[in-house]
């Protein structure tokens, strides 16, 4: 037990001897760290152990939430901070010579997820550990070698060169050979009669081995606070193939085989919001079903030695449809392994499953090919077709005649399989992440589901971990916090509310103002340092960090400092603003990287105006992450949440914004729409269309982008400025402005052009009387609470996993 600095001391230097290899006096700074982290996980591994019996002894639930993707970001502090011993470590290693903040530096970020999907997972992890009390929630992802790629800017456009986060190893992940799962792919399914009962047996097929790391997340100052993200890699199988054929001398076929089996966990599909639909991506997801299932079936088995009662104590989460395939691996398994009727396996299956949707863009809806599925996943392939077939017959005699219906629902259809419908029909529960959202689900992409089983539908608004991005990431607003109102908030964030018994505290208001300003000095540093630029921190920080996409308007913020620059140089004059992008664009997604040069060109055109200059600069961060995300929200005095309305499912980096007390400049979008009733129009700069008003334009012939064009000279202006010379590069941006001229602007940029410029500047003079800004900045964080993934958590467990019902 670690108590204080010595017996810290005692322990980090016990385990040094025993984990390295060189004298303390000779090691490096890696070998230090790596010190440091076995010291840490054997300490959580301890009260691993103690939290396994209490879950048993108790008979709680086990949560399986499945997910193609989890961005983690980094564990020590992290990790130290929820165990409450970071001041202890930081003043004991400094007395042995040790300075913890080059440690720190020796963490890589696991780059495995791309965006808000991702980034979900791992919030919502921290808080299944911290709501441990409702039921045991794991993480179940896959280990890929390599993750998303590192964004480098060369001349101002997006180049992507590989991230090898695992070259040292990555201490955080403990493999578990032991629990390791054989997955079988492609081959054949012949039937046989066992006595008067058909079996499936599949034969020919190519077994993959998934390996599974562990890694083991903290809630806060609660040691039984604790669960872990299960993350597979695939291997192959050598005595079924690779010894043989290298035994009879086929070096090259073994170690064809080998490259294919690795292939599965090589790579994670940098894609956002599209689905390329390839064989490969389709393996991935199956590999990552079937280890989760038949890992969850292996161990309820080891524990309760039959499968009585699964339901009642098993809940499996599909994080959008990627681990789809999860609902037929589990029904393939009660069947054919453990030989149940297809009634009794369907009625565990359809209480076990919930499904939450993450998006309605028609491009990220899976649908896969007939064809290619049924060659990789034979006997799955067979399962869907049954459920399918079962489904549709049940609704034909529920529904007689409403062939629009069955045609709305089918899971196959034109030879392709909507993975999407699967996982409607075999959940007990669909839910949206935000109001908004869940409203769309039910009227438009699922409204003939709706129309079945209203009772499946729910919503539950998006949260993020408070303790990371704000508790963690902001040092100085979380202590100014703590000394206001106490602790309490970092495990009920709802108490954050008190704050506003401070508004008229001047004292407080004073502090509120110099954290913001620490902040924003740490940020300016970080980019001086980084990318050479030199920005002012007492100027208004207005910041648009996420995934490029056209749905996500970047492109509308860059018109807007283009106008803002116009104005500027025939005499408007503002509140100086720095206006700082960051995000990564999908390799594929050349439209989204034009606009990354563009951002990038303006960047150059405005910050070598010395014109301008005391007016506004413009900065594109390289490579945003989880960990530059936790410098960057911190220092926003504005969060750019423009997305075209209806499009945002919810978003998450508003949250990340708002508890770091940024004010909101949003599109009637999302989660954007909840922050805003939160806090009110007083402290919320909401504008532009609605999501009724976007689909209803959205219909051809009655929005023409050309009228907006010509209808506003400002407007007018920057579009021509794109490919006018202004920008003084060769590079063609023609293709952005025939995507708002000739192709009708599908993301109505130029529609919200001018009440989104007008809202900018009325955030830009409020920044003018700072008492006044303060005060919306104070209000932000105190009605912030309800953004925690604590409480989305137990929402999940209260309408979702906990849910009363046939006990199977
Ligand atoms: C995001 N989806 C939503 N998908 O866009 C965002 O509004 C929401 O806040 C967030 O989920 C969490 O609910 C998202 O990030 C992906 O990145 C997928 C990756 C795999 C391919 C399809 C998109």
């Amino acid at each position: 037990m670690i108590q204080d600095k010595e017996s810290f001391k005692k322990a980090y230097l016990d385990t040094f001897s025993r984990v390295e290899s060189n004298p303390l006096e000779l090691s490096n700074n890696w070998e230090k760290y790596h010190a440091l982290v076995s010291l840490v996980k054997e300490m959580m591994n301890s009260y691993w152990v103690n939290a396994v019996k209490t879950n048993i002894e108790k008979d709680q639930r086990r949560i399986y939430y499945l997910s193609m993707e989890f961005l983690i970001g980094k564990m020590l502090a992290y990790n130290l901070m929820n165990l409450g011993l970071e001041n202890i470590v930081r003043e004991g290693l400094a007395d042995l010579n040790i300075n913890y903040d080059e440690l720190l530096l020796q963490e890589e970020e696991a780059p495995l997820g791309n965006g808000g999907l991702g980034r979900l997972a791992a919030c919502y992890l921290d808080s299944m550990a911290q709501e441990k009390d409702a039921g045991y929630g794991f993480g179940f992802g896959i280990r890929y070698k390599y993750g998303l790629f590192t964004q480098k800017i060369v001349d101002g456009c997006q180049v992507e060169v590989p991230d090898p986060w695992l070259k040292d190893g990555y201490v955080w992940a403990t493999p578990k050979p032991d629990r390791m799962i054989t997955v079988k792919f492609k081959g054949n399914v012949r039937t046989a009669m066992d006595g008067n009962r058909i079996i499936f047996i599949h034969e020919n097929y190519e077994p993959v081995l998934a390996v599974p790391h562990d890694i083991l997340f903290l809630g806060y100052m609660d040691t039984s606070k604790i669960n872990y993200l299960r993350l597979y890699s695939a291997e192959p199988v050598m005595q079924d193939f690779d010894l043989l054929s290298f035994n009879q001398g086929e070096f090259a076929k073994a170690a064809a085989y080998r490259a294919e089996v690795e292939a599965i966990s090589n790579i994670l599909y940098p894609e956002d919001q599209n689905q390329a639909g390839r064989e490969l991506r389709l393996k991935q997801e199956y590999f990552l079903s079937a280890a989760s299932v038949g890992d969850s079936i292996a161990y309820y088995k080891m524990i309760y030695g039959s499968l009585d009662k699964f339901a009642k104590r098993v809940a499996f989460h599909i994080n959008d449809t990627h681990p789809a395939v999860s609902i037929p691996e589990l029904m393939r398994i009660l069947i054919d392994e453990e030989g149940m009727s297809w009634e009794e396996a369907w009625e565990i299956t359809v209480n076990v499953f919930s499904y939450t949707n993450h998006t309605i863009l028609p491009e990220a809806l899976e649908c896969w090919p007939v064809d290619l599925f049924r060659a990789l996943l034979p006997r799955i392939y067979m399962i869907i077709e049954e459920i399918d077939r079962r489904y549709l017959q049940d609704i034909g005699s529920r529904y007689p005649g409403d062939e629009e219906l069955l045609r709305k629902t089918a899971i196959i259809a034109d030879g392709r399989i909507n993975m999407a419908h699967l996982s409607v029909i075999g959940s007990r529960s669909v839910n949206g992440v935000s109001r908004i959202h869940s409203q769309i689900l039910k009227e438009n992409i699922f409204g003939a589901f709706y129309k079945i089983t209203p009772e499946k539908f729910h919503n539950i608004t998006n949260g993020v971990s408070h303790r990371r991005f704000l508790h963690y990431a902001n040092q100085p607003l979380s202590d100014l916090i703590s000394q206001a109102i106490g602790v309490e908030w970092i495990n009920q964030a709802t108490e954050l509310d008190k704050l506003l018994a401070f508004s008229n505290d001047r004292g407080f208001m004073e502090q509120l103002a110099k954290a913001k300003y620490k902040n924003k000095e740490r940020l300016a540093k970080y980019i001086f340092e980084r990318q050479g630029v030199a920005i002012d921190p007492s100027s208004m920080f207005d910041i648009h960090v996420k995934r490029l996409h056209g749905y996500k308007r970047q492109l509308l913020n860059a018109l807007k400092i283009m106008d803002l620059y116009n104005a500027i140089k025939e005499g408007k004059t503002i509140q100086p603003t720095t206006f700082i992008f960051g995000g990564k664009a999908a390799s594929s997604y050349q439209r989204a990287k034009d606009v990354i040069k563009l951002i990038n060109s303006v960047a150059q055109i405005v910050n070598n105006d010395k014109q301008v200059n005391d007016y506004i600069r413009v900065v594109f961060l390289e490579n945003f992450n989880v960990s530059l995300g936790e410098i960057v929200y911190p220092a926003a005095d504005v969060s750019e949440q423009i997305s075209t309305a209806s499009k945002e499912a919810s978003g998450t980096g508003c949250m990340k914004f708002m508890f770091n007390g940024a004010i909101t400049l949003g599109s009637r979008d999302g989660a954007n729409l909840e922050i805003h009733e939160a806090v009110g129009d007083e402290h919320f700069a909401l504008f532009g269309l609605t999501a009724a008003q976007v689909m209803e334009l959205s219909v051809a012939g009655r929005y023409n982008s050309w009228d907006e064009y010509s209808s506003t000279p400002r407007l007018k202006r920057v579009i021509d400025q794109l490919v006018d010379g202004f920008l003084q590069t060769t590079y063609d941006f023609h293709s952005i402005r025939n995507g708002l001229l000739w192709e009708n602007d599908c993301f109505f940029v130029l529609k919200d052009f001018m009440p989104y410029t007008v809202a900018w500047e009325g955030l830009n003079q409020k920044y003018a009387d700072q008492d006044q800004w303060l005060q919306s900045s104070l209000y932000n964080i105190a009605k912030a609470g309800i953004f925690s993934s604590d409480r989305a958590i137990k929402e999940y467990h209260q309408l979702i996993w906990n849910r009363k019902g046939p006990v199977v």
